[in-house]
């Protein structure tokens, strides 16, 4: 649940010109302050008038303010935050907005202070400053962003937000690693590179120089304005497509080898049950996913058309085709993709769909460009021989009630 401390209840109620002239509403808005320090506002605020035509409004500011009537939140514990979903417009995640996932908190770096060594097997170690990572052509890519322990099921009366909010999309924008690789004369015989965080986790992950030599991004901004302090700043690895956890936040080292360096990170954690009693370890790729967002629980939809809304996305490449049904599975109609659909990125996908109010479920299945189809959970738990771990992905479910109450559909009840 939501940590939230009221410290103040009501603004004191100043005659406005409104009441004067007999207006009815009362306007009452609270303070409200998260056990993290931030500062949101709960209600209708004083200066929302009836004839906003009528009166000189508030001055241009140096930060935008989002209107106090959007009530969009993270959801919160003290290790992560999840994104809502259900309340996205488009493909973009607002910074604000973006899921977070700390092992042991979110430093507080001076940018000024903070370098990047990269050393190990190559020709010429060297620090790079900030300063000097924005000095090298840049690049900015749009990508989805997803911890490999985004799932929850059990109960029905779970959100997307719940169900898969550890997962968020940013136009990421920095340096590539293959130019840093270049500069420091990265050695043939590497293979393997340590990445490696500036927080009080110290997070080290093994990474290949493939990966590096490939799409990997030294990033420095995201959507447009530095990183945020959560999801990094004032640099931060960034793997397109693969699991959040290799995408290193403060990052401070990498420093190049001739094999995997078997973290913390990558033998207690992050490793899977296959079957037989084995666990896969390095499943760097996120696979395939879809949810439905709209409708979805806690909404209550009205019968006739419905505009079925989702995102889907995959770590292996473009999203080829997401296909929704609408009588629990029975048969299945291609959903029309938002464009652009991009590489290794949340996509948008809607259906059109006359709700005459029968009892049924809706559901959504994602294909990628290499062929592979999301599965239900029955087939994840049968392929892994086991139940859970990281990397879940199934096909979810939301029942559609006669009263147009939506609920999740927890595929296997515990
Ligand atoms: N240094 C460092 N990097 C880190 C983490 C961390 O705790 N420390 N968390 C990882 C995990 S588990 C995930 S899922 C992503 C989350 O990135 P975000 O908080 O920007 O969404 O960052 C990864 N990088
Ligand atoms: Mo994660």
């Amino acid at each position: 649940m939501d940590k939230i401390v009221e410290i103040t209840q009501e603004f004191p109620k100043k005659i406005s010109r409104r009441k004067l002239l007999g207006g009815a509403a009362t306007a009452a808005v609270a303070i409200i302050q998260t056990t993290k320090g931030q500062t949101i506002q709960k209600g209708i605020p004083e200066n929302v008038v009836d004839d906003p035509t009528k009166k000189l409004g508030v001055l241009a500011g140096e930060v935008g303010t989002r209107s106090p009537f959007v009530k969009s939140v993270k959801k919160f514990s003290d290790i992560s935050s999840r994104s809502p979903l259900q309340d996205f417009y488009g493909m973009i995640t607002p910074s604000d907005l973006h899921f977070e996932r700390h092992h042991a908190g979110v430093p507080a770096i001076d940018p000024t202070k903070h370098e990047l060594l990269i050393h190990g097997l190559v020709e010429k170690p060297l620090v790079f400053t900030i300063a000097d990572l924005k000095r090298f052509p840049s690049v900015s890519r749009i990508a989805f962003l997803e911890c490999s322990g985004n799932f929850r099921g059990g109960k029905e009366n779970l959100t997307p937000q719940d169900i898969c909010g550890l997962t968020s999309q940013s136009e990421w924008t920095g340096v590539k690693l293959s130019t840093l690789f270049r500069e420091v004369g990265a050695k043939p015989n590497a293979t393997w590179f340590l990445a490696e965080g500036g927080d009080a986790a110290v997070m080290t992950r093994s990474i290949p120089v493939k990966k590096g030599w490939d799409d990997a991004i030294v990033a420095y901004a995201q959507n447009g304005e530095p990183l945020r302090p959560e999801q990094g700043f004032p640099v931060r690895l960034f793997l397109p497509g693969w699991e959040g956890n290799t995408s290193v936040k403060w990052l401070r080292r990498l420093e190049l080898s001739d094999a995997p360096y078997y973290t913390r990170e990558e033998t207690s954690k992050y490793t899977e049950p296959i079957k037989d009693g084995k666990y896969r370890i390095f499943s760097f790729d996120i696979d395939a996913r879809s949810i439905i967002t709209f409708p979805a629980y806690p909404q209550q939809v009205e019968k006739g058309w419905i505009e079925i809304r989702g995102l889907a996305w995959s770590g292996r490449g473009k999203v080829i085709k997401v296909e929704v049904s609408t009588d629990a599975g029975k048969n299945w109609q291609v959903a029309q993709l938002n464009e652009p659909v991009l590489d290794k990125a949340h996509v948008q996908f809607r259906h059109l769909w006359q709700w005459r109010g029968q009892e049924t479920e809706i559901l959504s299945r994602v294909t990628d460009e290499t062929g592979y189809t999301q599965p239900t959970l029955k087939q994840l738990f049968e392929a892994r021989g086991s139940e859970g771990g990281y990397h879940m992905n199934p096909v979810t479910a939301w029942q559609i009630k006669p009263d147009g109450r939506v609920l999740f559909k927890p595929e296997i009840l515990r």
